[in-house]
């Protein structure tokens, strides 16, 4: 191997090393070396077959998952009036998970299809599926997609287009930093540390109005380096429900366009803010049209529902086909060590409902139906709060857009809520709309009534 690619291998594998274990044991990275090599390297009696010690007797306990420890807190819990609203997983008025009707039928067409098998994807993935994705997000009538500008690979759902993306950027672009805004999804600043990049942050939400920041935005993005990558969330902003009016896009677009600045979309809630996939592309679809490049990160477990199928896909819109036909060549490297090639079901799923019309339309039928009683949700609950004359202003309950309401409950609170009433919810205040029903927004708003009361 040449030399220079053997210590830039080594040099970022210490990197990742030394982040992760910041990531794991909550150390600062700087501690990490101060491990004694004693405790890294195996020990004469550690190593003992079957023996008392364990190898892996130095492992720290990590801690949970922010979001998906919750799930896990909550399942311990017995108590039958406990109600989960931590994960941004969608729940039916009777709090039932929910398989989309157009879902099963095309699941249907798939097990009585004679031709179809479970031979390797190739590295990309489903090209059906690619074709139809990118279609998906950037709209059908996309001069970048009828110019064969768009690379798009299948990904591991949302969370592993961002990091193939992640990493493609760490590996081929001049400028290794992203911002990203705060506050954002709690895994969005690991996966790209973890890709090789410099996380920094850009303010996004002011806690005082429980609206955007607009104007510290603005001025983050003015003094990041130019060519900096910056993520964008599409529409129905996690945790905050915030989003920029389209005025505001327009203006973030030509303060992005004009540094140089390069785009980077989190796409996981088309459909889920607005109730419709065109609407809720609107920011990314404003960004193609300019003729700059982006990326995209899209994920179909929300709209689908297709959570724990994991199929999503990254886009990287480029200036020409030539271009595109290189990066593509250069996600597969990407890929291929990491995964080889991504899985054939959720993709084969997904491309049977985008290409067949009645199955779309019916597909936007049922988007529709969950994005409304979502909404339905902020309505009662406010109601509710409104009712028990809770003090403070719960506006923004209305106002917020997509899965999540920001509350404004901050930690000591929701503990209370949880320990006093069973109410499952991230520590930060943010609660799933989608895991609200009818009969459980009585219970919340005492909860959150009692909260506030008792507790500042
Ligand atoms: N991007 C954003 C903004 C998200 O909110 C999520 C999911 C993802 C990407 C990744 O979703 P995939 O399932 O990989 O497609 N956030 C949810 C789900 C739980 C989680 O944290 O993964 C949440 O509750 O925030």
């Amino acid at each position: 191997m040449d030399d220079t690619i053997a210590s830039h291998l080594a040099s970022s594998a210490e990197r990742r090393l030394s982040t992760l274990s910041h990531h794991l044991t909550g150390h600062s990275a700087s501690m990490a070396s101060e491990i004694p090599n004693s405790a890294l390297s195996p020990s004469a009696t550690a190593g003992s077959y079957g023996g008392a010690s364990s190898v892996f007797a130095n492992i720290l306990q990590a801690p949970d998952d922010s979001i998906l420890g919750v799930t896990v807190a909550y399942n311990k819990d017995p108590s039958p009036v406990k109600v989960n609203l931590g994960v941004g997983a969608y729940r039916t008025e009777e709090g039932k998970p929910l398989v989309l009707n157009v879902v099963r039928k095309a699941e249907q067409l798939l097990v009585n299809n004679p031709s179809g098998v479970k031979e390797y994807l190739p590295i990309t993935g489903l090209a059906e599926f690619n074709k139809l994705s990118a279609k998906l997000i950037f709209g059908s009538e996309s001069p970048a997609i009828r110019e064969n500008r768009v690379a798009t690979v299948q990904g591991l759902s949302g969370t592993g287009s961002l990091r193939v993306g992640g990493e493609f950027l760490a590996k081929h672009y001049f400028e290794r930093t992203i911002y990203i805004p705060q506050p954002t999804w709690g895994n969005h600043p690991k996966i790209f540390t973890l890709s090789g990049l410099a996380v920094k942050y850009y303010r996004y939400y002011d806690p005082a109005t429980r609206g955007l920041n607009f104007h510290g935005l603005l001025e983050d993005l003015s003094s990041a380096p130019p060519g900096a990558i910056v993520l964008l969330h599409a529409c129905a902003h996690n945790p905050t429900g915030v989003d920029p009016t389209l005025e505001q896009w327009e203006q973030i677009r030509q303060l992005m366009r004009s540094k140089g600045l390069l785009p980077f979309f989190d796409s996981a809630y088309q459909g889920f803010a607005s109730g419709s996939l065109d609407v809720d592309a609107q920011s990314v679809r404003m960004f193609v049209a300019d003729g700059g490049e982006c990326l995209a990160a899209q994920s179909y477990a929300k709209n689908m529902g297709l959570y724990g199928e994991r199929v999503g896909a990254l886009s990287i819109v480029c200036k020409s086909s030539d271009v595109a036909g290189r990066v593509e060549s250069q996600l597969k490297l990407v890929i291929r060590p990491m995964y080889s090639n991504p899985p054939i079901h959720g993709a084969s799923i997904v491309a049977t409902i985008l290409k067949n019309s009645e199955l779309y339309n019916e597909w936007t039928v049922e988007l529709k139906m969950m994005a409304d009683r979502i909404i339905s949700m902020r309505r009662q609950l406010f109601d509710a709060l409104s009712k028990r004359g809770t003090p403070g202003d719960w506006s923004h309950i209305l106002k917020q857009i997509g899965m999540f309401t920001f509350t404004g409950l901050n930690s000591d609170q929701v503990a209370f809520m949880t320990k006093e009433f069973h109410i499952y919810m991230t520590s930060d205040g943010r609660i799933s709309m989608a895991g609200l029903s009818s009969r459980t927004v009585p219970h919340l708003a005492d909860a959150i009534h009692a909260a506030v009361a008792r507790i500042n």
